[in-house]
C-alpha cells in the first residue's frame, strides 16, 4: 500500500494554491509533478559535476560520464531489458517514435510496404509514419475499434499480407485509459515475422514493463510522465534491429570515424546519440525511476487503478455522464450532457482542479468516437480519494450551472 500522504510531501509544487484554492492536479498524463529527489539531482548535477559526457579525461567529465552511464542501466533494469546498449536516450516518446520511422523505415521500408497503427494512437506515432508515406510510399493500415472503445483483435489478426513491416501501437490509451492488449498483439505480429514498437508513453509510468515478457522489438516512453524532467526519453529497441538500422542523427559522438570520404558509425548506443545529450536530464530520469522503483510500480499501479474505479463509479452517478471506454489504467475520459469540454475545464479549473481537455492529441480517435474532445482526469502516485471527491463536486456545480 502506498502512503500517500507521505509521497505528497516530496512533492513541493503540491502545496501550492490555484485561485486560492489547494492545487488538485489531475492531469498526469500531460506531465507528472516532480519529487524533491529529481528536482534535487538537476540541482546537483549543474552545481557539483557538470562536465560533456564521454570527452574528456577530466574528473568532472568521468563523473558526468559514469552517472548517465549509470542511469541507462537505471532505465535497462526499469523495463527488463536484456542490454544496457539497447537503451537510446531521446528528448521523449515523439522522438523515439520517429527515430525508428525515419531509421528503420529509412533501411527496410519501400514503397507499398504496409505498417499498421491502431485508432487509438496519438498524433505522434501517427504523424511520423504519415511522413514516411509521404517520403517513401509507405501504407498505413489502421487497427479498428469493438463497440466496446477497445481494439478489434480479430480484425488486426486478418491485416497482415506480404507487405506487412511493421506494427506500432500504444501500450495504453492516453484518451481512454485502457490498457491494449500488446502482448497478443505481439505475438501476432511475431507469427508474421513482423517487428513490433509499443508506445509506453502511458504504460511505463503506470504498469511494470518487461522487455524480455514483452518481446517488444521497440518500445518508446517520456521521461517527463514518469517524475523525471522534461526533454528526456527513452528509445528501447532489440540489439538486432538497432545494429541493422541507419542511424537517425548525424554529428559528435555517433561516429568512429570520420573523413571528408567516409564515416564509421560508433557501436550502441552512441551510434543513435548524436550532439551532446541532455545528461543532466538523464541523470535525473535514473533518480526518478529508482523513486518508483523504491515506491513499488506495482503498488503505484495498484493506487492508480483504485482511484480510477472510485472515478468510474463516481461519476456514473452524476446525470448526463458519458464515459468512453472501459478505464482500467490511470486516466478517464468523460463529457457531462452537452457540456462543452473546454467550458467543463474553466469552471474546474476555478476550483483549483487541473484537468485536461480537449483532443487529446487523439484527433483520430474523436472522430471515431464522434466528439469534438473530453475532458480527462488522470492520475499519478500523489492523487487521493479526496481529490476524486473534490473533483466530482466540481462537476456537480459544472453541471448545475449549465442546466
Ligand atoms: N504517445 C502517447 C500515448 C502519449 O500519451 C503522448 C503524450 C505521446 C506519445 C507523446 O509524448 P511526448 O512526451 O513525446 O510529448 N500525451 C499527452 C497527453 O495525453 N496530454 O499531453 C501529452
Amino acid at each position: 500500500m502506498l502512503n500517500t500522504e507521505d509521497i505528497r510531501k516530496e512533492f513541493p509544487i503540491l502545496e501550492r494554491t490555484v485561485y486560492g484554492k489547494p492545487l488538485v492536479y489531475l492531469d498526469n498524463a500531460a506531465t507528472t509533478q516532480k519529487p524533491q529527489c529529481v528536482i534535487d539531482t538537476l540541482d546537483r548535477v549543474y552545481t557539483t559535476l557538470n562536465a560533456n559526457v564521454h570527452r574528456g579525461v577530466h574528473r568532472l567529465s568521468q563523473e558526468a560520464t559514469e552517472a548517465m552511464e549509470n542511469a541507462r542501466n537505471t532505465v535497462r533494469n526499469f523495463i527488463g531489458a536484456e542490454h544496457s546498449h539497447e537503451i537510446i536516450f531521446t528528448r521523449g516518446t515523439t522522438e523515439s517514435i520517429n527515430l525508428v520511422a525515419s531509421s528503420f523505415g529509412g533501411t527496410f521500408l519501400k514503397s507499398g510496404d504496409e505498417v499498421i497503427v491502431s485508432s487509438v494512437e496519438h498524433h505522434s506515432n501517427i504523424v511520423p509514419w504519415q511522413l514516411l508515406r509521404d517520403r517513401i510510399g509507405v501504407v498505413l493500415r489502421v487497427i479498428p475499434l469493438t463497440s466496446e472503445c477497445s481494439l478489434d483483435v480479430a480484425a488486426y489478426r486478418e491485416m497482415f499480407n506480404e507487405r506487412t513491416r511493421l506494427v506500432s501501437v500504444a501500450h495504453v490509451s492516453n484518451v481512454l485509459g485502457v490498457t491494449n492488449p500488446v502482448k497478443e498483439i505481439i505475438d501476432i505480429a511475431h507469427s508474421h515475422n513482423v517487428p513490433v514498437l509499443v508506445d509506453g508513453a502511458q504504460s511505463a509510468p503506470h504498469l511494470k514493463v518487461d522487455m524480455k515478457a514483452l518481446d517488444a522489438d521497440f518500445f518508446a516512453f517520456s521521461g517527463h510522465k514518469v517524475y523525471a524532467p522534461t526533454g528526456i526519453g527513452v528509445l528501447y529497441g532489440k540489439e538486432k534491429w538497432l545494429t541493422a538500422m541507419q542511424p537517425y542523427h548525424g554529428g559528435g559522438e555517433m561516429i568512429k570515424s570520420v573523413s571528408f570520404e567516409k564515416t564509421t558509425y560508433n557501436e550502441l548506443p552512441y551510434k543513435f546519440e548524436a550532439g551532446t545529450p541532455d545528461y543532466a536530464g538523464i541523470i535525473a530520469l535514473g533518480k526518478a525511476l529508482e523513486w518508483v522503483t523504491e515506491k513499488g510500480i506495482e503498488d503505484i499501479a495498484a493506487h492508480e487503478q483504485m482511484l480510477t474505479l472510485y472515478t468510474v463509479e463516481q461519476l456514473r452517478k452524476i446525470e448526463g455522464m458519458r464515459i468512453f471506454g472501459q478505464p482500467d489504467g490511470a486516466a478517464v475520459s468523460f463529457l457531462v450532457g452537452d457540456i462543452h469540454p473546454a467550458d467543463m475545464g474553466t469552471i474546474l479549473d476555478h476550483l483549483g482542479i487541473a484537468v485536461r481537455t480537449g483532443h487529446h492529441c487523439a484527433q483520430p480517435l474523436m472522430d471515431i468516437l464522434g466528439v469534438p474532445g473530453t475532458v480527462r482526469a488522470s492520475f499519478a502516485a500523489y492523487n487521493t480519494k479526496e481529490e476524486i471527491d473534490i473533483l466530482v463536486k466540481g462537476i456537480e456545480r459544472a453541471a448545475r450551472m449549465f442546466s
